[in-house]
């Protein structure tokens, strides 16, 4: 039996300078392992908590060593000795936060230590994470590439937060290739149209534009330009993240200098869907709001995904609801949503059971860990969302996704 041996964690940066956690474990076989949790920006209710210190004398009040500590002390004293074990590691660490959200011991430090669990029992196997995830059958998944960066992920004028491209070419390598060509003719059209080429929290380009659809001609234009046929080599994709267009005193969303209720809300998506081959959007409603997710979902008649993030937030509380309602017909899964491994890979098997699509994430807040690639081919999970084609916290996953292409294709783990 493998025996978890020591545990460390410190305060690291994300991509946005924020503080987050790393953690390192030790086994008794001599394993050694590293994992570090990502950090969102759109955050609805539903999510576990990510402890936060509070002390605005550091960081801005945004420190973590108080969910550091959490783990170098009453983590680290109930795990040592204990066997390496995902659902016992977990039920540990679930017992000893004892909340139903993860206040007290924090999601960020629960999920670090869970993800090291995770890494350890695939390292101790000699296997790849993605090898010791599957089982038996893998494959890659289709790619969402955020090109477009609005919302609250950029400083721009745009409502919606991604504008996504998802090439459908076989391989991954090649799928990376296409998003690559045509973010870059996107830029020499901006360039072309002296719009601002900087890029956002995700690495997609933030120019401002007049108006939402823009940003989608604008990337239509880059599709046909790099000598691509959108709706067949390239589809489009939405996370409005209707949380941050939502007022919740008038119940109203704000898009294109407009307040539209509900009702009228929907009818823009119609009009969209009618115009663009968008093959998904994500969180089009506010969090709460299941019956608009209903009555879009009904429409999209399973031919687009309509995505539940914030709207389940990984819970398979929140998902039962969703499914019962037929709200939506796809999930985002994001580790830190929820806080556990365990946790996380029941949301998806039980999507899966139930006939809804996963797509593993990213958070806007990233690290340079690669675990969300290994997981989507793993336990074949069909769609990654993990931002744009820059930015080293995002090309790191692309990357890690193109070498399981070549050692799959080889079967060599060299
Ligand atoms: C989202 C995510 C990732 P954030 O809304 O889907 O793109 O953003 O991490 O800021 O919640
Ligand atoms: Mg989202």
């Amino acid at each position: 039996m493998i025996l978890i041996t020591d545990i460390k964690a410190r305060e690291i940066l994300d991509s946005r300078g924020e503080p987050t956690i790393e953690a390192k474990m030790k086994c008794s076989n001599n394993v050694v392992v590293t994992s570090s949790v990502p950090k969102g920006a759109s955050k609805g209710f539903k999510e576990a908590v990510e402890l936060l210190d509070n002390d605005p004398s550091r960081y801005h009040g945004k420190g973590v060593l108080k969910a550091v500590n959490n783990i170098n002390t009453i983590i680290r004293d109930n795990l040592i000795g204990k066997e390496l074990n995902q659902l016992k590691v977990d039920e540990i660490l679930l017992t000893l936060d004892g909340s139903e959200n993860k206040k007290n011991l924090g999601a960020n430090a629960i999920l670090a230590v869970s993800l090291c669990t995770i890494k350890a029992l695939a390292k101790s196997e000699g296997k790849e994470l993605y090898e010791y995830l599957s089982n038996g059958k893998v494959t890659l998944p289709l790619i969402m590439v955020n090109i477009l960066n609005g919302g609250v992920h950029a400083s721009n004028n745009l409502d919606i937060q991604e504008f996504m491209i998802v090439p459908i070419v076989p391989k991954i390598s090649e799928k990376i290739r296409v998003a690559s060509e045509i973010f870059h003719t996107l830029k020499k059209i901006l360039k072309e149209q002296n719009l601002n080429t900087n890029v956002g929290d995700e690495g997609g380009f933030a120019p401002n534009l007049a108006y939402n659809t823009l940003a989608l001609d604008l990337i239509m234009q880059a599709i046909k330009q790099s000598n691509y046929t959108p709706g067949k080599d390239v589809y489009l994709a939405l996370d409005v993240a209707a949380n941050s267009l939502y007022d919740p005193k008038t119940s109203k969303y704000h898009i294109d200098g407009k307040l539209l209720d509900k009702d009228q809300l929907l009818e823009y998506y119609k009009a969209l869907l009618d115009a663009y081959p968008i093959l998904s959007i994500e969180d089009p409603f506010y969090e709460d709001d299941f019956d608009s997710f209903t009555k879009l979902t009904y429409f999209a008649n399973n031919k687009v995904m309509i995505v539940g993030d914030d709207l389940f937030a990984t819970n398979l509380k929140y998902l039962s609801k969703g499914i019962s309602q037929n709200a939506a017909n796809a999930i985002l899964i994001k580790a830190n949503q929820i806080g556990s491994i365990s946790e996380m890979t029941k949301t998806v098997l039980f999507a899966k059971k139930n006939h809804y699509k996963t797509i593993i994430s990213h958070r806007s807040g990233e690290t340079l860990d690669t675990f969300i690639a290994d997981f989507a081919v793993g336990l074949n999970i069909p769609f990654i969302k993990t931002g744009s084609i820059s930015r080293g916290e995002r090309i790191c996953k692309y990357n890690r996704l193109m070498e399981i292409e070549e050692k799959l294709a080889k079967n060599t783990n060299w």
